[in-house]
């Protein structure tokens, strides 16, 4: 006798676990959930002899995983509309970022606002991505890059985690861009991120996992490795922003601190591919910024099929390269810019993208013991939720078996 607390019930299931029928799927399931966590899962004619407080009747609707943006810089000041312009004129991004623009823009206006501010203007592009059925968001610093900006942004990253109905994890990402006033002395500023910053946003609980930029405009493979190795010596994880406008060798870099993710990697190589085939690094896919940057180089997407690499997808929300704020969106663009199958796609919104975050065991599959985060569609095949650009298609979401 199971006794729970919801049964979720006359649905079909897009399960999203791995080796079995297409997206996992059971047609007419059932899920039975006990304090925020699924204690069974199967074909409603299977139900074992149950009793549950509350059931939730879902007509027929597709249930999947709660979707999982596992790379979004969504705590920021001010918008960069005018660089967007620019760009649409035709000045490059690494143009406006070496004339003192570019992300430095956005540290100004970040260094400038309040917690409170910063908190109000990430909670409406939140909405975006809680109406496309995000559940759990991942969310960089990097817009602060001195002390105490870069905690006031990693503070923020945790009151949404308390206040905004997703489950959050937080990179400091403090080798994001030079700051100004440290134009004249990189390895200042690379001291300062490694050995204060960092130890600081760790000791007050606000770092999940260490992110850096590996580019020749922002820093490169010997300043990140610095950084990587103080992130391992705290006991943190890993993740890189790799080879996005250029081959740096981030993939390999990446692999060989055993990263979460490498992500963008348009520009990898192959043997920086291999590399993250044996670190099990997850390559993260970011379509909305290579749609914004009119980028021509795809990710080498085959290859990674090929070697087993894990591949994520999400958003990169951000002012400069990805003002994109909706996860169904970014799921099209994966599949029509990298061909990215649809199921190909749903998987890194899910289940790869929660191995992208180290959060495995606790998310990204409908399975027995993992919470019970799901995402509730109006939809009649799950390849909708690809299909679809910028179509309203989710009814509910439940977060720990809540129903927000
Ligand atoms: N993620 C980043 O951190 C940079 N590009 C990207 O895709 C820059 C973001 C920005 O321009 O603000
Ligand atoms: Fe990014």
């Amino acid at each position: 006798m199971i006794e729970a607390d919801l049964l979720i019930t006359e649905c079909r299931l897009a399960t999203m676990t791995e080796g079995g029928a297409p997206y996992g799927a059971i047609e007419d399931g059932a899920i039975l959930i006990r304090d925020g966590v699924i204690v069974w899962i199967g074909a409603r004619h299977d139900l074992p002899d149950y009793t549950a407080v509350r059931t939730d009747r879902l007509e027929g609707r597709w249930v999947t995983p709660g979707l999982i943006d596992c790379h979004t810089h969504l705590v920021f000041g001010g918008d960069r509309s005018g660089e967007f312009e620019q760009r649409l004129e035709g000045v490059s991004y690494e143009d406006i970022a070496r004339s003192g623009g570019g992300i430095v823009s956005s540290v100004r206006a970040t260094r400038e606002e309040s917690e409170d501010q910063l908190f109000a203007s990430a909670m409406k592009r939140l909405l975006g991505l809680k109406d496309t059925g995000v559940t759990t968001v991942e969310i960089k610093s990097g817009y602060g890059l001195e002390r105490d900006s870069e905690l006031k942004m990693l503070r923020v990253a945790r009151r949404i985690g308390r206040e905004g109905g997703v489950r959050v994890r937080t990179s400091y990402l403090g080798l994001h861009a030079l700051p100004p006033e440290h134009k004249s002395d990189r390895v200042a500023y690379v001291d300062k991120a490694v050995d204060d910053i960092l130890p600081a946003a760790h000791a007050e609980g606000l770092v999940d996992a260490v992110d850096a930029y590996c580019e020749p405009i922002a820093f490169s493979v010997d300043e990140v490795s610095r950084l990587f190795d103080k992130a391992k010596s705290l006991g943190l994880p890993v993740k890189l922003h790799a080879d996005q406008l250029s081959d740096s060798d981030g993939a390999a870099l990446a692999a060989r601190y055993g990263a979460l993710s490498a992500d963008h990697i348009e520009y990898a190589n192959a043997a920086g591919i291999r590399a993250m085939a044996d670190a099990g690094t997850v390559g993260v896919l970011l379509p909305g910024a290579f749609l914004m940057l009119r980028e021509t180089k795809t990710p080498p997407v085959e290859l990674m099929r090929r070697h087993g690499v894990r591949m994520a997808v999400a958003t990169d929300c951000n002012p400069g390269t990805s003002p994109v704020a909706s996860m169904t969106a970014t799921l099209n663009l994966a599949c029509v810019q990298f061909r990215l199958t649809p199921e190909e796609a749903l998987a890194g919104a899910t289940r790869n993208a929660a191995h992208a975050l180290g959060i495995n065991d606790d998310v990204g599959t409908i399975e027995v013991g993992k919470r019970a985060d799901l995402a509730v569609w109006d939809i009649q095949r799950p390849a909708e939720l690809s299909y679809w650009l910028g179509a309203p298609l989710l009814a509910v979401v439940y977060v720990n078996g809540v129903l927000l």
